[in-house]
């Protein structure tokens, strides 16, 4: 039944965030984070990545509108203990994907000025080394989606 669940909605996930037509940059598809409860402070936000074009690509910088901050986290694993990093920029390579995903790369708000509602959606702007802006819509998913994802 989860498995049902997850592969459903992935295929929700797919629909709604149509693939941008022009191969020219990077496609950013399926971006989502879940509701914060009131008082919450930062959120991480899920999303992959592809590069279809014959060029590599690196995201220097990102924001969003809903927090001060925005950060590309890494997760590691130092003397047992999970830690996250800060990438200060990430490469893309030509014809390559990377995936932010609970448990590993994630893209972290911080300082969020408002709480993120079940079912509400924000935008979050990645800037590329040749200076182009993809601005990318995030879905707000209920906490209980959060179960289907994390093992
Ligand atoms: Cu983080």
């Amino acid at each position: 039944m989860t498995n049902f669940k997850y592969t459903l909605f992935l295929l929700i996930l797919w629909f709604f965030s149509p693939l941008k037509s022009s191969q020219e940059s990077l496609a950013f598809h399926g971006a989502y984070t879940f509701e914060t409860f009131s008082g919450q402070r930062a959120c991480a936000v899920y999303v992959s990545i592809f590069n279809n074009t014959d060029k590599d690509f690196m995201i220097n910088s990102v924001s969003a509108d809903v927090s001060e901050k925005a950060e590309i986290h890494e997760i590691i694993i130092e003397k047992e203990i999970t830690k996250m990093k800060i990438m200060k920029n990430l490469l893309i390579k030509s014809k390559g994907q990377v995936f932010f995903q609970p448990g590993g790369t994630h893209l972290m708000l911080m300082g969020l000025k408002s709480q993120l509602k079940d079912g509400s959606s924000f935008s979050v702007k990645f800037t590329l080394d040749d200076g182009s802006v993809n601005e990318v819509k995030v879905m707000v998913l209920n906490k209980k989606m959060r179960e289907n994802f994390i093992e």
